[in-house]
């Protein structure tokens, strides 16, 4: 016997010996969103070369993509919870993952190809991802990453992965108006949804509050109503923004909000903005007499022409600085009021004008715009289903809109899909990230409100919290007959910020916006059709954990004593 077969007997004993030793105990491998097909050949874990590489069709968003993940996958030394139940085998390392994508040329935009195969071959060293589109290999470097785990690295194999998403608009919805949030934080927000999956950024850029969006066409906006030149979005922080986006496969939808939640392009012209500045009403007003939905009035003044010199710039330019085809065009909340509050619309309301009508000039002045530079255009449901100011949905075509619901529930959904709208779903029963923080505009001293809780004139006014259980359980398509169900593209959870802003973000997102973003991509049921709660839950417990490694905040759900003792 030769010293080199020597040398690999003691190998292959050492491996003999070893392999039942380390037999793992602990969880399941973990994806999170879980991905719609997975199955083992022959379960095993292997060592991760530290040399591992990723070959990969050259590709202008892709690439930084691959050298991303691989950076991660090298560097991340991630620490399970639970140690993942598969046997480790001391064989020879993984060293590459080989991406084939079939076609190159999509853009990343609303219905492209996100589906996925890979394959991590047991007793081999090479594994494969397939994609139709970069889109799609994105999707699936996430979910490899995911199979990666341990210092030294290792990685599970002997699998085959088969992925494609149920819905296709999975988005967050960020309010950067009432409170300010730095690039830096967004970065992170989007960086943390590519992990989830989702693929839809929706900036809610503007409101009452503050104008943050500096426009080259019309500067005095940012320049006297954001909160301050340090709390600004510049053009440049849009390019390096949407950029971002698109290396993680997120789309970024802006929403320059109008006519109502306007208050603050008053800064710039108060003659466009109807109420602007006006005094708090008194407590406990009802609806049809408030000036606004919260402190900070306004809105703009459709029977002005000047409204649409500066809309049109707005519009114009937030479609250069966005590229996406979705433009959301606001239409929430208009406030009887406000508008009633103004001299040349009481006028027009003395010559049998109504509310509505004034909001149907509105729409006929912007929509046919949005439509010209080739944009599909948002709006909130209340544009049409508001009880008091709505246009005939005669004049928003459903091929030109898309519907977002925020009130209402599964019944709001319908309406507007039977209808014939594509519909976003944001139901804020079980969507709003923000609820559960208590009133803001009530009963204090800062809108020269008696001190205390007043019983009748109540106090939260969007509540209860949403736990990410109730999240997880609902069916955005409940109710509603095939046809219907088809117009549904996706859901958004949303976080306004009236109370939140950078130190609470992540927290309050996460992983909140994984529930939703696992359901809206494969769904809430096991094989069997019941609702997989408690395999979730360990699921969810080890992805807050590696959401937490790679630098998001998430918040847990559980004891870490639950996560040691599951079952
Ligand atoms: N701001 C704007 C808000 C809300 C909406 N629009 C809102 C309303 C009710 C709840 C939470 C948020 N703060 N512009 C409604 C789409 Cl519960």
């Amino acid at each position: 016997m030769s010293i080199h077969n020597f040398h690999n007997l003691l190998i292959l004993s050492l491996i003999l010996f070893l392999v039942p030793l380390i037999s793992a105990v602990g969880s399941p491998i973990n994806i999170w969103p879980k991905p719609r097909s997975f199955k083992w050949t022959t379960p095993h874990a292997i060592p991760l070369s530290p040399s591992f590489t990723i070959n990969s069709p050259s590709h202008p968003y892709l690439s930084p993509s691959v050298n991303r993940y691989l950076r991660q996958i090298r560097t991340a030394q991630y620490n399970p919870l639970l140690t993942p139940l598969i046997n480790f085998s001391i064989s020879l390392p993984l060293q590459t993952l080989t991406i084939t994508v079939s076609d190159l040329t999509p853009p990343l935009s609303h219905g492209v190809n996100e589906s996925y195969n890979l394959t991590v071959p047991a007793n081999s060293t090479a594994a494969a991802l397939t994609a139709a589109t970069p889109w799609g290999a994105m999707r699936g470097l996430e979910s490899f990453s995911q199979l990666v785990w341990g210092n030294p690295a290792r990685v599970a194999t002997g699998l085959v992965v088969s992925d494609w998403p149920m819905f296709e608009h999975r988005g967050i919805f960020l309010d950067t108006s009432r409170n300010y949030y730095p690039v830096e934080d967004l970065l992170r927000l989007i960086g943390a949804m590519s992990a989830n999956k989702l693929n839809v950024f929706h900036w809610h850029i503007t409101d009452s509050q503050s104008f943050p969006l500096v426009l080259d066409s019309e500067p005095e906006l940012a320049g006297k109503g954001s909160y301050g030149p340090e709390m600004q979005y510049s053009a440049t922080d849009v390019k390096r923004i949407v950029e971002f986006g698109l290396e993680h496969g997120v789309r970024i939808v802006p929403e320059i909000d109008m006519p109502g939640h306007t208050g603050s392009w008053a800064e710039a012209y108060p003659d466009i903005v109807a109420c602007a500045n006006m005094f708090w009403w008194p407590v406990g007003a009802p609806w049809e007499d408030r000036l606004a939905s919260e402190p900070g009035t306004g809105h703009l003044n459709p029977l002005i022409p000047k409204t649409y010199d500066v809309v049109k710039n707005v519009i114009k330019e937030a479609t250069t600085l966005f590229p996406d085809s979705f433009y959301h065009a606001g239409a929430d909340e208009i406030v009887p009021g406000c508008w009633k509050a103004d001299t040349t619309i009481q006028k027009y309301l003395v010559e049998n004008g109504t509310l509505s009508q004034v909001l149907e000039i509105f729409v006929n002045n912007t929509h046919p715009h949005i439509v010209s530079l080739n944009r599909t255009a948002v709006y909130w449901e209340d544009v049409i289903l508001d009880a008091i100011i709505k246009v005939n949905p005669s004049i928003l075509s459903p091929e030109t809109t898309i519907m977002q619901t925020w009130n209402g529930g599964p019944d709001n959904t319908k309406r507007l899909v039977s209808a014939g709208y594509r519909t976003i779903v944001s139901s804020s029963d079980y969507y709003y990230l923000d609820c559960g923080h208590g009133d803001f505009t009530g009963n204090n001293s800062a809108y020269n409100q008696p001190p205390g809780f007043d019983q009748k004139q109540g106090g939260s006014w969007c509540g209860p919290f949403k736990s990410w259980q109730l999240i997880y359980n609902y069916d955005i398509t409940y109710g509603l007959n095939e046809t219907e169900a088809k117009l549904v593209l996706g859901g958004e959870v949303a976080l306004w910020s009236e109370q939140a802003d950078p130190t609470v973000l992540d927290s309050r997102v996460w992983p909140r916006a994984s529930a939703m973003g696992e359901v809206l991509w494969s769904g809430n049921r096991d094989e069997t059709g019941v609702k997989r709660y408690g395999e979730a839950t360990d699921r969810l417990n080890e992805w807050v954990h590696r959401m937490v490694s790679r630098g998001v905040k998430a918040e847990p759900i559980q004891p870490l004593w639950c996560v040691k003792n599951p079952g």
